[in-house]
């Protein structure tokens, strides 16, 4: 199949760009490069050595011989996307290419701005051109849990069956997202569905929890091919950064009472749930909505686990509580379904078997790479 992955060279993108590419896809990258001019920006970096992406692409070439196609450019640029699938032309289209981080988007107007023109127009353009030009073509579009939000009851995948004044509907699962940037993942769910019931358009939203770990079988096959690990406190996520506050011996930043109970998944399983979404598509005119994730942790609890873990390598942890600089809930409950990509044959791999060799083990090569004063968080919520 042919895969164009935007935001390909990122986190998400990047490994599953090469999973994907191993697998036997013809697979093509479509990147602005823009998230490293937002970390030159706010003057972060990834604890680990990235190469650039077209030197990313050769090795990949020389180590498996297979060839990766490059876009470089934006997609709010309706030109330069329609170009770049008119020349790929794309069987799906897996789309990571969005201004992810929460806290990014809660900096200031501008930041909450920039977030949602570049994630909601940038969707909305790829919805246009799929329409226009490739109406059978699927989209896969990562979407987050955090569009959930924290509901006092059982959060069902996508849809929820309502009975009201003696009848009855399946509708589209209310959504409480926790930030602005979240908000642009509720708005592009609506566009896409809006665009499957009206257009008759193909597409999977993948409503992920939040990732982990920096090893896949293709990243790391070499040096060069290493994936980004952010630990900063505008893009560094949960788990991450607990891995790499205890290889830097820096305090495990819990927020608040740290019983926020969020969804998690390994980054190999990110790379498998989008193959498996590729491989049997939605239906024309279907908006399938996967919560992809394989566990339910609250960040106390992780916290602890990495302390736990760390020991074992030979490193004194503390865990810290601090002020949390988010407005969520910090005590609720917490309870999704996770069914349809088990039963699409997802084999997840578990916390504890991967803190070591996907995440501490890397934490501790490369300790020497992070700046501890981009630890603490520094954006508020109000
Ligand atoms: P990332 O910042 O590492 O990668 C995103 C990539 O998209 C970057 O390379 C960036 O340059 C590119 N991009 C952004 N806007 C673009 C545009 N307008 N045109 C072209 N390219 C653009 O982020 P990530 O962690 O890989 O996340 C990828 C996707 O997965 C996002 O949509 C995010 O919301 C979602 N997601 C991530 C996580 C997580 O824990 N990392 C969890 C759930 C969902
Ligand atoms: N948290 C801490 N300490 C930290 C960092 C975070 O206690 O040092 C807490 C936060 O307060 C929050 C929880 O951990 O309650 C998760 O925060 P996070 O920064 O790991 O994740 P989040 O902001 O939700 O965003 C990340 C990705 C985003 C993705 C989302 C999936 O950046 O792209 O959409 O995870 S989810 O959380 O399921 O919505």
């Amino acid at each position: 199949m042919k895969v164009l992955v935007i935001g390909g060279d990122g986190y998400c993108g990047w490994a599953t760009a090469l999973h994907l590419a191993n697998r036997g896809h013809q697979v093509g990258i479509l990147d602005s490069l823009v998230r490293r001019h937002w970390d030159n920006e706010l003057q972060i970096s990834t604890l680990t050595p990235i190469a650039s992406i077209q030197q990313r692409i050769q090795r990949w070439k020389d180590l498996t011989g297979k060839a990766i196609d490059l876009f470089i450019g934006d997609i709010c640029n309706y030109d330069f996307l329609l170009k770049s699938l008119l020349t790929f032309q794309p069987d799906a289209i897996v789309h990571f290419g969005e201004q992810r981080s929460a806290p990014f988007s809660m900096i200031d107007r501008e930041h909450a701005v920039l977030t949602q023109s570049n994630n909601v127009i940038g969707n909305l353009n790829i919805l246009y051109a799929i329409k226009e030009n490739f109406p059978d073509c699927h989209l896969v579009k990562l979407g987050t849990m955090g569009e959930y939000g924290t509901p006092n009851i059982d959060i069902e995948e996508g849809y929820i069956t309502i009975e009201h004044n003696g009848r009855k509907d399946t509708l589209p699962y209310p959504k409480q997202p926790g930030s602005f940037y979240h908000l642009s993942k509720v708005h592009d769910s609506h566009n896409i569905h809006f665009a499957c019931r009206v257009w008759g358009l193909r597409a999977t939203d993948l409503n992920q929890g939040v990732v982990y770990g920096v090893l896949t079988d293709e990243t790391g096959m070499d040096e060069l091919l290493i994936n980004r690990l952010d630990y900063d406190g505008v893009y560094g996520t949960a788990l991450n950064r607990f891995c790499i506050q205890a290889a830097v011996g820096h305090p495990l930043t819990v927020y608040g009472s740290g019983g926020q109970t969020r969804a998690f998944l390994d980054i190999r399983d990110t790379v498998r749930c989008v193959e498996l979404a590729i491989e049997k598509p939605a239906d024309p005119g279907e908006f399938r909505v996967f919560n992809q994730f394989t566990e339910m942790f609250n960040v106390g609890d992780l916290a602890k686990q990495v302390q736990k873990a760390s020991e074992s390598m030979g490193l004194k942890v503390e865990i810290q509580h601090i002020e949390n600089p988010r407005v969520e809930k910090e005590e609720h409950y917490f309870n999704a379904k996770n069914t349809n990509l088990l039963d699409l044959g997802l084999q997840p791999h578990l916390l504890s078997d991967s803190l070591l060799d996907s995440l501490l083990n890397f934490a501790t090569k490369y300790k020497h790479r992070a700046d501890l004063n981009e630890i603490m968080p520094r954006v508020k919520w109000k």
